[in-house]
């Protein structure tokens, strides 16, 4: 039961052709051997995105974790680059989630944005409090966010937002490039390599080093891979044992059988303590500097 008239109809997906420009960036890897893109700056056309994307009215959600002393140290910093450069002119909600609701910094959003705070216990250990964002995501998936955005970005709140950070991002699964190992031999990754962790991948597998910092996609999938993720780390807590990187292991160990459909550069989340590097184009989110003696003290 074929439509008649679907030749003349405009395609309602985006065609890579149309929008990716593999070759813009011949010193760098711009596909992965599954044949998803790597988004570099400079591959994409953002017009033709724009123009995609306006007829549809997207909606994208971000969901960030601000716990005891990373409220008062990160969030608004994070909160405000992104309101300047996350999805410009496009509709974006935050979903904020935080231990102390007396202590959400007071920013005022641009049109088109707005946001959702959502109180969470403080776990005692920080891998705790790290890896059960796994399950606190799923949940949120499951009760808003499902039903109110189209696509959805997951991140680590101790990073700013330096340039437009856009449409070109999105895509069914996206995980990102983590900036001190793009360029490494997959022996290298500091993947979980225990057979008693659910996270454990042998040393000669693997893709890439994905940096749970950031990853995305539709609802559906991320609630897939958040479903997942949290299930390995229950599995380890069973037997005793917990990954080498925390949920950054479970993430790692997920994408390996479920490929994501879109990568992203380092300039995606890059960290400038890496020194010049001239693959590095223009940056769109940096790592802060973190004192590790100073927040890690438990
Ligand atoms: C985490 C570690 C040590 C001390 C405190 C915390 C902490 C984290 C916290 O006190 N409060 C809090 O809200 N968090 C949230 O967890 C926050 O959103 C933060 O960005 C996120 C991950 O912790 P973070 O950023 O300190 O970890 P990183 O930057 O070393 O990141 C990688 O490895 C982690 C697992 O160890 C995660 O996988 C993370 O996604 C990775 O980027
Ligand atoms: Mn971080």
């Amino acid at each position: 039961e074929k439509s008649q008239d679907t030749a003349d109809k405009e395609p309602d997906t985006l065609q890579l052709d149309d929008w990716f420009h593999a070759s813009a960036r011949p010193e760098v890897s711009t596909s992965t051997d599954w044949s998803a893109p790597i988004v570099w700056d400079g591959t994409f056309k953002r017009s033709v995105l724009e123009d995609y994307y306006s007829k549809r009215k997207v909606t994208v959600g971000l969901t960030v974790f601000a716990i005891g002393k990373y409220l008062s140290k990160y969030l608004k910093t994070f909160l405000m680059s992104a309101d300047n450069f996350f999805m410009v002119g496009h509709k974006v909600i935050f979903y904020i989630m935080v231990d102390d609701l007396s202590k959400i910094p007071l920013i005022e959003l641009g049109r088109l944005r707005t946001f959702k705070v959502f109180q969470v216990n403080k776990e005692s250990r920080w891998q705790d409090i790290s890896m059960m964002r796994m399950k606190i995501i799923g949940d949120l998936i499951e009760s808003h966010i499902k039903y109110e955005v189209d696509f959805i970005f997951c991140m680590d709140v101790d990073q700013v937002f330096q340039s437009d950070y856009g449409l070109e991002t999105l895509d069914e699964s996206v995980a990102q490039l983590q900036a001190w190992f793009y360029k490494e031999d997959k022996e290298k990754f500091t993947y979980e390599r225990r057979p008693e962790s659910t996270a454990y991948i042998p040393l000669m597998q693997g893709d890439y080093y994905y940096h749970a910092a950031v990853f995305g996609g539709t609802p559906l999938r991320v609630l897939n891979l958040t479903r997942e993720c949290y299930e390995g780390i229950i599995k380890d807590k069973e037997r005793n044992t917990e990954a080498k990187w925390h949920d950054e292991s479970h993430l790692n160990k997920y994408y390996l059988t479920n490929k994501p459909t879109k990568l992203l550069s380092p300039e995606y989340c890059w960290d400038y303590k890496i020194g010049k590097n001239s693959d590095i184009k223009n940056v769109k989110l940096s790592w802060m500097p973190k004192e590790y003696d100073e927040v890690r003290n438990n």
